[in-house]
């Protein structure tokens, strides 16, 4: 438990760290997306770690012809959204057009998130690589990664 305890500190860590620059400052009372997840056309969520203000929303957007899902973790969920489970359509199912989706995080946090088809959650509510029938194949054709990702949410200016 403590490892599990320090690998997701060590995520959080690395996303305050390398992806604070990121940060987008914006005015204007109508929340607007502040940055944007990309699915492209493999089983992974780009970037894997992004950090926004409390205030902010961040969007989905499906690159890939298959559908993917956005589904909370609610185990390690701390930003709200709990029980979210949406599916990201792909341009094969969408019209030729990419599935998009938008959260707006009111409070600090994190959100930790998964795709169902393409992950599932072992004993310790990690996200866990299907195999051969999903997931992300590393250049030793490994199945190792599955497709997730988390945002965290700093308190707003
Ligand atoms: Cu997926």
């Amino acid at each position: 438990m403590s490892a599990l305890r320090t690998r997701w500190s060590v995520v959080g860590l690395l996303a305050v760290c390398i992806l604070g620059f990121g940060i987008s400052n914006e005015s204007g009372a109508t929340p607007r997306v502040a940055r944007q997840v990309i699915v492209p056309g493999e089983d992974r969520f780009t970037p894997f770690a992004i950090t926004i203000r409390s205030g902010q929303s961040v969007q989905w957007v499906n690159l890939d012809t298959d559908d993917h899902t956005v589904v909370s973790n609610d185990f390690f969920n701390t930003a709200g959204h709990n029980g979210t489970d949406v599916l990201l359509k792909g341009t094969d199912s969408n019209g030729g057009q990419p599935g998009t989706f938008t959260l707006h995080f009111s409070h600090p946090g994190t959100f930790v998130y998964f795709c169902r088809f393409h992950a599932h959650l072992d004993d310790d509510h990690q996200p866990a690589a299907p195999g051969p029938e999903g997931g992300i194949q590393d250049a030793n054709n490994n199945f190792g990664t599955p497709m997730n990702g988390i945002i965290t949410v700093l308190p707003g200016d």
